[in-house]
């Protein structure tokens, strides 16, 4: 096999533009200090790294397997939560592990290979490490999570757990039917405060502007992954879909066990009370954050440790405690537009 899913794999329709340098430009005057080389995809309007050019198409084919489970999320949507969520119902004997690998080694996040050279990453050594012993010929340009997650022996381990925050326009419109996606969406609100504590504190983005500049470009989809709505929207469409398990981030926090337990459901798992509070318990905020301290997750070659941490606050409303008046309304507004026509009531509130 050269390509993925190579005999199946259809011509990919994908198209990567780059970002004329006038509009680079004026996005670092924003305050996105480390855009460059920046490309723009049709359909989805995703603002991505150069390197996913040459690599759509081994992301459009990729070829999952029937007992995947995708994670599909638009960023800090709870994607983190709910690898460890997973991961801990189909691991639940071996929960230790969680104290060996940090979440981002247990599972793939396949975008990866389009955000960052790997190879370059000296901190990650487990990543380059699994590659090796996996794809003994893999070639590191061809995606590094991208082969190494193929090269996972079917049938002798447990499901793949996949994380990705592309979205399902830039999919093979099939992948619905090869395995099982869950989708988390978060308030828009909340996902915009988390994103820019992301921005600032990865270097990737190296955000240095003010937080209505940030909310503004969120808005626009000038930030990676493009407009939280093209991301939302599709999947929201096809929730109905029985391999689409539909999950809003403040429902979870408000109702872990009975969400658990629709979740055990979708995954075809026969999980007990115990088992369900054992799992919320595995992937509750601070016991994730306390093992993030022992076995950090590698996020990218360089962060800000001056911003803080991945595990910020994990709350629901925090919003209200950075936005003003103006830019609440402001957003609101835009929430308002897209979201009624979906017919999405995001909740704000951590009781609501
Ligand atoms: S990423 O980088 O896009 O994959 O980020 P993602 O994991 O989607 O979202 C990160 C936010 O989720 C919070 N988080 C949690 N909240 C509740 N419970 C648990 N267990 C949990 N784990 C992570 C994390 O703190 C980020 O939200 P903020 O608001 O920034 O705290």
């Amino acid at each position: 096999m050269t390509e993925e899913g190579e005999g199946q794999a259809g011509r990919c329709p994908v198209r990567v533009q780059e970002l004329p340098p006038e509009e680079e430009a004026r996005l670092v005057t924003l305050g996105f200090k480390g855009y460059t080389g920046l490309v723009r995809t049709q359909p989805g309007g995703m603002l991505m790294k150069a390197r996913y050019k040459e690599m759509a198409p081994r992301f459009y084919n990729f070829d999952f397997r029937p007992d995947d489970i995708v994670v599909m999320t638009y960023p800090k949507c709870g994607t983190t939560w709910m690898q460890e969520i997973l991961w801990g119902m189909t691991h639940l004997d071996e929960l230790d592990e969680a104290d060996r690998l940090a979440i981002s080694n247990r599972t793939y996040f396949i975008d990866s290979d389009a955000l960052y050279r790997l190879e370059d990453q000296i901190k990650d050594r487990y990543v380059m490490e699994r590659f090796r012993s996996l794809c003994p010929d893999g070639r590191p340009e061809q995606g590094i999570i991208l082969q190494s997650c193929r090269a996972q022996p079917p049938h002798l381990t447990k499901p793949r757990i996949i994380k990705t925050h592309f979205p399902l326009s830039l999919y093979r419109p099939d992948l619905l039917d090869r395995c099982r996606v869950v989708y988390v969406c978060r308030n828009p609100k909340d996902a915009c405060v988390s994103y820019h504590h992301h921005c600032r504190l990865i270097n990737t983005y190296r955000f240095e502007g003010s937080f209505e500049a940030f909310t503004k470009s969120f808005m626009a989809g000038d930030v990676f992954y493009g407009r939280f709505w093209d991301h939302v929207a599709p999947a929201w469409e096809r929730r109905r879909h029985p391999h689409v398990h539909f999950v809003f981030y403040e429902d979870l926090q408000r109702h872990g066990l009975q969400q658990l337990h629709k979740l055990g459901r979708f995954l075809g798992l026969q999980l007990s009370r115990e088992q369900l509070e054992m799992v919320a318990k595995h992937a509750s905020f601070p016991q994730m954050k306390a093992r993030d301290a022992r076995v950090p997750m590698v996020l990218s070659s360089s962060t800000n440790g001056a911003v803080g941490g991945f595990f910020r606050k994990g709350i629901t409303g925090d919003w209200s405690n950075v936005a003003s008046a103006e830019l609440d309304a402001l957003m609101e507004e835009w929430v308002q537009e897209h979201a009624e026509p979906l017919g999405i009531r995001f909740k704000y509130a951590p009781c609501e």
